[in-house]
């Protein structure tokens, strides 16, 4: 007897929801990850790459900085960023406002400063001279602009200092640049002066954000509280460096502080940390605990302060989130959000880009193996979607199509190659660089992509494309020989900005490392092999590991559930064998659908045979589950389709993580308006009196899903709808996903996303009618059940009077 089951990956559209629904959503991921890993594709021997094609790669990535650092030189410079599509320069209050974004810019040069260690690195002293000359003459910090304190800490500070550092390198073993004295350092000292009010809070943690020339006496920042972990635990390394270099002890003392009150925050239990809080009372506001947004490099700076400054409360600390991490947050190749206080629930069902780091980082501390395998995860979606997407879902479907051409999944192959040297990875490089020259290459410079699925662009070109994601490319082609310095010899910070090891010597005499928390240092010293030993060695002097395989796992005898299934586990996939399953991926493999095929005949055993049929029907019966989940998920735009408000049609609308969810007979109602500007991206709507009470229609572009939420409840509307700017895009033939927010809790309108094909029928029907056309929006389950109740009701009284039924749902 035979029995199989198509699984898709992707239904009618599932937002994050229930833990439920991610358990199972998860299995289906896993079972595409085993089509990915049995294809051929991926089970090719890695070919060796030459010297001579890897240094054509190398002064292809040379050429790839040339062409974005002229283009913003020649067209943008002094703005802080390139705008590649309009080949102009983006200025802070004078282009038009991306929202909170924007906070990264301080109309201080941010790519030219971010870029200056690159040049050196390219072995460009001449350009590296004339930038830093250009620097100290045009770049100043005396404006009144609200600033993010995190991003000009890694980009300017960083930027500043490192080029500082290697000016100062060059005139010794160049002989050349004798004019500079340390005006770089001057400049990171003022920035960092200008930073410094951020910090007085009662609990030492920084506040998110502060104005360049007021401090925190800026109006605006009255009402500041909240913070991300990363904000406030990404600055120590910036700091320590600049308190050794000026001997101006306040700047590592203020960071050595914000990380103690960071670390007594954690959650006694789990040992992880949630993603955002209050700077003030120390509250969590989101207890979401992952290694991505929100949170990513607090932890590289733990490990790195540790590197960097030699303090080993640092290690024990990394060491203790890190065993978290690896507990609760890791699942196989996936790193999934957990809840801090309930680390055993899950409380996302997607991953964001951000996180590619971990691997690298993984590779730093010595753990190969999760991060050889984490890598891997991470090419396969790159390889499905062309660049990895902002944020994809556990079965690796799109979530936030966006890819700002980021440097994370590209620094950890180059961490991942000089730790092995496997050629893999120079592979895996050389696929990034010819991605990025193919798809995000323009005329003038490198542009993001809007959308992986469409490949269309967007006007940014973020800073870190040249200060990370080329140098990593350049530095991943490069034999370190040839390198003008001595790699090993630096640490990169989260910016890739190169900070000496040496600095670690240049204590300060009024900081002295304190030894406490001894026990969690003692825990540490324990284990054996001793990492406390191992860990310099393998930091400061890459090693040449070679991932040696593992011992086979045994099962224990227990049968294997559809449940317990980890495609990532050899165990797991041998004993889905030996009951008789076997695997085939069906259709075009971007939509990732498997079958299931299971016979008695491939079993090894009878009674194995029996086990594959049972693992078969939970699998069917975890199907049917996942798509009733899904439907929970979806949205409904409903709407009357005749004059007497008898009938009822609805199209379906995705949601939101950032706004209240609609639950049951729930629903907002409101006519229909359409924001202006369309995109509801400035500070306010021109037609915010008539939004009033409405439900608004903004279009998706320009400012974040949560920025276009917040002004239209600012303007008074009673919900959103974000329609697609994608032409053609629609939840009949893409997974519906949520809208993403940025981990506050301030919206309370319902905020719905709608495809551009169900948009364009909602727009044409506003177009017919004379009247403004009144929606409700609500859940897409709900709007069914209503609808059968009534059809049910028409029927039981056309029986009654012996009329026929009406259809109730019209199609549209
Ligand atoms: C960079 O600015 C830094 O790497 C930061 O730590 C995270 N985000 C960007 C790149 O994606």
């Amino acid at each position: 007897m035979s029995l199989y089951a198509v699984f898709p990956a992707s239904g009618p559209g599932p937002g994050p929801g229930p833990g439920q629904r991610l358990a199972l959503t998860f299995i289906l991921g896993l079972l595409i990850l085993v089509a990915c890993v049995l294809s051929t594709e991926t089970s090719m021997p890695t070919q060796n790459m030459s010297h001579k094609e890897r240094a054509e790669l190398r002064e292809e990535a040379r050429d790839m900085f040339y062409h974005a650092y002229r283009a913003y030189m020649e067209n943008a410079y002094p703005a802080d960023e390139l705008m590649p599509l309009s080949c102009k320069g983006r200025y802070r209050g004078v282009t038009p406002s991306r929202g909170d974004m924007d906070d990264i810019l301080g109309n201080f040069s941010m790519t030219l400063v971010d870029s200056l260690d690159t040049l050196v690195l390219l072995g460009d002293f001449e350009e590296f001279e004339h930038a830093v000359k250009l620097v100290i003459r045009d770049v100043q910090f005396d404006s009144d602009i609200i600033v993010s304190v995190f991003e000009t800490n890694i980009r300017m500070v960083g930027g500043l200092l490192s080029a500082h550092i290697l000016a100062e390198y060059l005139q010794k073993q160049a002989d050349t640049m004798h004019w500079y004295k340390g005006e770089l350092l001057e400049m990171s000292r003022e920035l960092g002066y200008r930073l410094l009010p951020a910090f007085n809070t009662s609990t030492g943690i920084p506040h998110a954000r502060v104005n360049l020339r007021l401090g925190m006496k800026d109006p605006q920042l009255k009402k500041s509280r909240e913070t991300c972990t990363a904000c406030a635990g990404t600055i120590l390394l910036e700091f320590a460096a600049l308190s050794r270099l000026t001997g101006d002890p306040i700047f590592e003392v203020r960071a050595h502080a914000a990380m103690d009150a960071l670390w007594k925050l954690r959650h006694r239990g789990s040992d992880l940390m949630g993603t955002v809080l209050n700077v003030h009372s120390g509250d969590w506001v989101r207890r979401d605990s992952g290694v991505g947004a929100g949170i990513d490099s607090y932890y590289e700076y733990l490990f790195k302060s540790y590197v960097l400054l030699g303090d080993d409360k640092y290690l024990a600390r990394f060491n203790r989130h890190y065993n978290a991490v690896m507990k609760y947050v890791s699942e196989g190749p996936m790193l999934l959000d957990v809840l801090m206080h309930r680390p055993h629930a899950k409380s996302k069902n997607f991953m964001d880009s951000l996180l590619a780091f971990w691997p690298g980082l993984q590779v730093l501390s010595g753990d190969l193996k999760p991060a050889v395998q984490t890598h891997e995860m991470l090419y396969q979606v790159m390889q499905m979607h062309t660049f990895i997407p902002e944020a994809f879902t556990v079965d690796f479907q799109i979530h936030w199509g966006q890819h700002p051409l980021r440097p994370e999944f590209i620094e950890s192959t180059y961490f991942l190659y000089r730790a092995t040297g496997d050629h893999h990875y120079l592979q895996v490089g050389k696929r990034a660089l010819k991605t990025l020259q193919q798809y995000a290459k323009v005329s003038c410079g490198y542009a993001a992509v809007n959308d992986v699925r469409t490949g269309k662009h967007e006007d940014r070109m973020d800073s870190f494309v040249l200060s990370e994601t080329i140098k990593y490319l350049f530095l991943l082609f490069s034999d370190p020989h040839d390198l003008i310095i001595n790699i090993d010899e630096f640490v990169f910070t989260t910016e890739a900005h190169l900070l000496p090891l040496s600095i670690a010597q240049l204590g300060n005499a009024t900081f002295s490392f304190r030894q406490t928390e001894e026990h969690n240092v003692l825990d540490f010293m324990r284990t054996c092999p001793s990492s406390n030993k191992l860990f310099p060695e393998k930091v400061r002097k890459p090693l040449r590991n070679f991932i040696t395989g593992s011992c086979p796992r045994t099962s224990g005898g227990k049968r294997l559930s559809a449940l317990d299934f980890q495609a990532s586990n050899a165990d797991h996939l041998r004993a889905v064998y030996d009951m008789g399953i076997t695997m085939v991926s069906v259709g075009d493999r971007s939509q990732g659908k498997v079958r299931l095929f299971h016979s008695f005949y491939n079993a090894k055993s009878h009674e194995e045979g029996e086990m594959g049929l049972q693992f078969m029907q939970e699998m069917l019966e975890l199907t049917k589950m996942q798509s009733m989940n899904q439907l929970a998920a979806l949205q409904a735009v409903a709407f009357t389709t005749d004059d007497k408000g008898q009938d009822w049609a609805a199209l379906m609308a995705g949601p939101s993580h950032f706004s209240p969810e609609l639950i049951g007979d729930q629903f907002v109602e409101g006519d229909v308006v359409l924001a202006n500007p369309l995109r509801a991206c400035d500070d306010r709507l021109d037609n915010a009196a008539e939004a009033k009470g409405k439900v608004l229609i903004a279009e998706r572009g320009d400012c974040t899903f949560v920025s276009k939420a917040r002004l239209a409840q600012k303007s008074g509307a009673a919900a959103v709808i974000v329609c697609d700017n994608v032409p053609g895009s629609s939840g009949e033939t893409q997974p519906m996903f949520a809208m993403s927010g940025d981990g506050n809790d301030d919206v309370n309108i319902p905020v719905v996303f709608m495809y551009s094909v169900e948009f364009g029928k909602l727009s044409a029907i506003m177009k017919r009618r004379k009247s403004p056309l009144r929606v409700r929006v609500m859940q897409m389950v709900e709007f069914k059940r209503w609808q059968l109740a009534k059809e049910q009701r028409m029927n039981e009284t056309a029986t009654a009077t012996g009329t026929s039924s009406q259809k109730p749902e019209k199609e549209l």
